[in-house]
């Protein structure tokens, strides 16, 4: 039996113990659905751009219409992208437990896609707007050739997710930390663990008294928090993990 068995039953075990589950993931359970991770080269029409300016309030005042057209590229990617084996073992998993949350730091609405509920999108969602001065809701974008378009109250559109320097919102932040705090095993998947302050849920966790099991293809520092590490691609690794589950649920 190889590590990666032994450990998925390790993980197998303490999923059976399990009553109160959270599954926090990161840009690296979507790279099998074709959507590059923030660690992963840029595709070439943006190779010169660093995400942690074109991702921030200061990139956008510099130059809105080049942030725009970033995320409208991206948006365009991730609308093509379809949920993974990843995502829908996730989905899966859910349907053995009353209380299971899902946190993502990912924009893409993946998991949603997937059939996952409770999810909390702690970095917002790149199909969803605001305008920047006042953070109106934008239902429908207007129909003009500005670029970015613009709120009807004058401020510039900009999609609604969370930018570094800025706060998480309120409500996904108490979310997750009740969730983080009730919570007796916890699933890190596909995160670089180095965003804060998503990168600080698993010590949440563990603080609470919770077994974190991380699954990722590179040890990251969330690795030496983890009880059990899957080291593995998440569309991989995630189908047999909830197999193996649902066989000792069948026993
Ligand atoms: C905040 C949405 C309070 C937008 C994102 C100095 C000045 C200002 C702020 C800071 C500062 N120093 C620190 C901070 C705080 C900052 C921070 O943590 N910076 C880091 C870089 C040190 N955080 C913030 O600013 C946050 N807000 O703290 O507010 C505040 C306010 C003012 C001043 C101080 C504090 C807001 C952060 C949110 C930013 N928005 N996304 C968009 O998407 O466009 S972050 C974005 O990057 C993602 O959402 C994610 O969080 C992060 C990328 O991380 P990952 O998801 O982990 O992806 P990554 O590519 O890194 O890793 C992929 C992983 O997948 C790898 O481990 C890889 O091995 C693995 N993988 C690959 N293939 C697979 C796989 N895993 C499984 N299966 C596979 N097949």
């Amino acid at each position: 039996m190889s590590d990666l068995d032994k450990s998925i039953d390790g993980a197998v075990k303490l999923l059976g113990t399990a009553r109160s589950v959270v599954v926090s993931t990161g840009a690296g359970i979507s790279k099998e659905s074709g959507i590059p991770t923030f660690r992963d080269a840029p595709n070439a029409l943006w190779a010169n751009y660093d995400p942690q300016t074109l991702a921030s309030p200061e990139g956008f005042r510099q130059d809105p219409a080049l942030v725009w057209r970033w995320y409208e590229d991206r948006r365009r990617m991730i609308g093509a992208a379809k949920p993974n084996p990843g995502h829908f073992a996730i989905a899966k998993l859910q349907e053995f437990f009353d209380d299971f949350v899902v946190i993502t730091q990912n924009i893409d609405d993946l998991h949603r896609k997937a059939g996952s509920q409770n999810i909390v999108e702690v970095h917002g969602n790149v199909f969803r707007y605001k305008c920047f001065d006042m953070e109106h809701p934008i239902e429908e974008l207007p129909d003009d050739d500005n670029v970015p378009p613009k709120c009807s109250c004058g401020s510039l559109i900009r999609p609604d997710v969370v930018w570094f320097g800025e706060m998480l919102p309120a409500s996904a932040l108490e979310r997750s930390f009740a969730s983080l705090e009730r919570c007796d095993t916890m699933l890190v998947v596909g995160t670089s663990g180095i965003v804060y302050p998503a990168a600080g849920f698993p010590a949440v966790a563990k603080r609470a008294g919770a077994n974190v099991i991380e699954v990722n293809p590179e040890a990251t520092p969330i690795t030496m928090e983890a009880d059990v590490f899957l080291k593995g691609p998440a569309g991989e690794v995630l189908p047999v993990l909830v197999e193996r589950f649902m066989e000792t649920r069948s026993e």
